[in-house]
């Protein structure tokens, strides 16, 4: 029980994460709304109309997730006295004094299981309320001090002054018809290719972008560089399972918020379905500002084409 209920605990931080950084996305993407992609940077403030939406939506986060510590309590009851059930029934082996002292035992079990169920939901009810509060809190802090500007669409050739580029794909760089940066490997081969960007961030700073995800074969996949480490997957294929969030191909929108303890990333699938990498998406570096780069790598006899477009950097 005490097993169920360290579980529990962590499901339920994992769920107050999600539930901010979901917060987080709900209102960056208002704001992105009353911004059209503009290439200058601009501030913008939420309007008052932009912050009731905001907070509608933790509303309506909140009830959905009062929902489920009321229903995870009743699942939870329903296999206390299922056990309940299964074990009065063995006691029936016994006999006489053995036989009620077995019964006053489950029984006894039984309230405890149910005491344990009831105490978590009451858990999960604070744990919700603070989700809440952290969330309404979250659009008037991005509301008044985010400022957003898309950092490179990829419509004229690569900027250096932006861009740090390097490895040994086959193919990289901007295709100006197609407006992306394009990197493929065709030939099976074990290479890399990174982009790198040319400027630090710092805590609460985000960078998003679309990794269109066109092919593969072998192990491929899309990482990011922070501070110099390029191992984190996000998506993709190695070693004869799936990497990171997904291997389907498509269309992925990432998002990563910089913190003092590293990044967390927020990967947006071709299915529309918003997570993180596991257990947390927790990408761990610790320091005040970081670099970054948009990494493809491929590994022993790989071949991919994954292409980049819509780089945006949002500063706190
Ligand atoms: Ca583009
Ligand atoms: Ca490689």
């Amino acid at each position: 029980m005490k097993r169920d209920y360290v579980l529990l605990f962590i499901a339920l931080a994992l769920m107050s994460f999600l539930l901010f950084a979901q917060a987080v996305e709900l209102n960056n993407s208002e704001l992105n709304n009353s911004q059209n992609n503009t290439d200058n940077s601009s501030t913008t403030n939420a309007t008052l109309e932009n912050l009731k939406e905001c907070r509608a939506a933790c509303d309506t986060i909140h009830k959905n997730e009062t929902r489920t510590c009321n229903l995870e309590y009743k699942n939870a009851a329903k296999l206390c006295d299922d056990q309940r059930k299964v074990n009065i029934l063995s006691c029936g082996n016994l006999t006489g004094q053995d036989r009620l002292q077995c019964r006053r035992n489950v029984q006894m079990q039984n309230k405890v299981c149910r005491k344990t169920a009831t105490d978590n939901k009451k858990a999960c009810l604070v744990n919700d309320r603070v989700n809440k509060n952290v969330c309404r809190l979250s659009c008037l802090i991005s509301g008044n001090s985010s400022s957003c500007q898309t950092y490179d669409d990829f419509s004229t050739a690569l900027n250096n002054s932006k861009w740090n580029e390097s490895g040994d794909l086959e193919e990289r760089g901007v295709n100006e018809t197609l407006g992306v940066y394009h990197t493929a490997q065709l030939n099976g081969d074990d290479k890399m290719s990174m982009l790198k960007i040319s400027r630090t961030f710092a805590p609460n700073e985000t960078i998003e972008y679309d990794v269109n995800y066109v092919s593969g074969t072998g192990n491929r996949r899309h990482t990011v560089d922070l501070d110099g480490f390029n191992d984190w997957s996000l998506f993709g294929f190695w070693n004869a399972s799936e990497v990171g969030v997904s291997n389907d191909l498509g269309l992925y929108h990432v998002k990563i918020v910089f913190s003092d303890q590293g990044a967390m990333d927020l990967i947006t699938l071709p299915n529309g379905t918003i997570t993180s990498t596991q257990p947390d998406g927790n990408l761990s570096s610790p320091a005040l500002t970081h670099t970054f780069g948009l990494v493809t790598d491929t590994g022993e006899n790989g071949t991919v084409e994954m292409n980049y477009d819509n780089v945006k950097i949002c500063t706190a």
